[in-house]
């Protein structure tokens, strides 16, 4: 007998050994993209099981396919634990990605051309938010809202009188790069006096949602859509919430709408993380992500970085380099040259091209779930000080980088697993 990574690692070297350096990559660095995490080894086992076998194109005891009786209690499964979760009146767990899952808002309730209000990108929204590059911005007439100059915080009155202006069909409200709190009732009093759907793209944070800490915006939305695998601590993959009007209209247009057969194995390991979450320790566990956020915000600032919005109410931050002289580009390599992972971003009202920035944002919920606590957190903060402070010193970055090792030995990925 044998397990699964022996076949692999006997028929495909060349994968196997990615697999092997990625997972050791994982373990000795420090994960600070805002939008990763490390699952569970039951959600893994899920994602990497027989499941993927199978086709089951259409829903639960409704397929196109023979043979899918096993299959359906996974995806039932994955709906009730959903609907415990977030409590809404209806969901679909089929969506691939975050983009498919808005993707299927967009065309189950709106017709190309439609207007529709959302982030801008450069603010923190998201590409599937209008962007002229992405689908979203190619099929529809996208109007889009920002932050306030001063504060870095989503501009309301901004946000109403565009919606008053354009009358769009639905607004959007969610981001990529909001370190606040978004109050999904004011853009519910905006939707209603204006006649338009609200979305809220939950991705980010559905775990902060899920376990409470940030107001449930359930009620206030017709959609709700997220990814599973953020904060949610799940399979790479999406999710449509919405309330049981759209529901025939939404898995019309999830399936045979947009998609063929559903990804079983990440249906099932979905019902998985959904089930983690629902327990009481998923709490505690996004209580720290929350704690970690702020104390490395707190030790950044204290370090002089210039936080957008001073601060942070969720799982991630937005540093603006500027006053340090440096781009996003340059503090990117080197954090990761120093064993710290993060993504360059813009910040708002940034001047910098997309691929360059101002900016770099970071996340707690991967380090969280390995075990950091504030110490570990205000450590980081040390290490990207000495970084940016000394940015050419490749010796300073190598050096760095072994204490990284040394701290992550101590937190170690995965180590029940063989
Ligand atoms: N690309 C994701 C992020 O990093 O925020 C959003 O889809």
């Amino acid at each position: 007998m044998k397990t699964e990574r022996q076949f692999l690692a006997e028929t495909d070297p060349e994968i196997y050994d990615v697999c092997m350096r990625e997972r050791r990559r994982q373990e000795e660095g420090i994960e600070l993209i805002a939008s990763e995490n490390v699952v569970d080894p039951a959600v893994l086992a899920a994602a990497g099981s027989v499941l993927t076998n199978k086709y089951a194109e259409g829903y639960p005891r409704a397929r196109y396919y023979g043979g899918c009786e096993v299959v359906d209690a996974a995806e039932d499964l994955a709906r009730q634990r959903a609907k415990r979760l977030f409590g809404c009146e209806h969901v679909n767990v089929q969506p691939h990605s975050g983009s498919q899952a808005n993707m299927a808002v967009y065309l189950a309730a709106l017709k190309p051309g439609d207007t529709i209000l959302a982030m801008d990108l450069n603010h923190g929204g998201h590409l599937t938010h209008g962007s002229s590059v992405n689908f979203s911005g190619k099929l529809f007439n996208f109007v889009h809202y920002g932050v306030k100059k001063e504060d870095g915080r989503i501009d309301m009155d901004d946000v109403e009188r565009k919606a008053v202006e354009h009358k769009p069909t639905m607004i959007v409200c969610g981001a990529s790069a909001y370190p606040r709190e978004i109050d999904a009732e004011a853009f519910h009093k905006v939707a209603q006096k204006t006649g338009a759907l609200l979305m809220f793209d939950i991705a980010h944070i559905a775990g902060l949602i899920a376990a409470k800490l940030h107001k449930d915006p359930v009620a206030w939305c017709d959609f709700v859509t997220t990814t599973t695998h953020k904060t949610l601590r799940g399979p790479r993959g999406g999710m449509v919430m919405c309330k049981a009007e759209h529901a025939k209209a939404l898995d019309k247009i999830v399936f045979p709408g947009m998609q063929g057969g559903p990804l079983m194995h990440i249906i099932a390991a979905k019902a998985v993380a959904f089930k983690l979450a629902l327990e009481p320790s998923f709490k505690d566990y996004q209580k720290q992500i929350l704690a970690n956020a702020r104390a490395l915000a707190d030790a950044l600032m204290e370090y002089g970085f210039d936080l957008v919005s001073k601060g942070t109410d969720n799982h991630m931050m937005l540093i603006d380099l500027r006053n340090k002289g440096l781009t996003g580009k340059v503090m990117e390599q080197a954090l990761n040259e120093a064993g710290l992972t993060v993504n360059k971003n813009a910040v708002p009202f940034d001047t910098e091209k997309l691929a360059v920035t101002s900016g770099i944002r970071i996340g707690s919920p991967a380090v969280t779930t390995r075990g950091f606590k504030e110490p570990e957190m205000r450590q980081i903060a040390a290490w990207i000080d000495r970084v940016a402070k000394d940015i050419e010193n490749e010796d300073l970055r190598a050096a760095i980088k072994a204490e990284v090792k040394e701290l992550c030995s101590r937190f170690p990925l995965y180590a029940e697993l063989v």
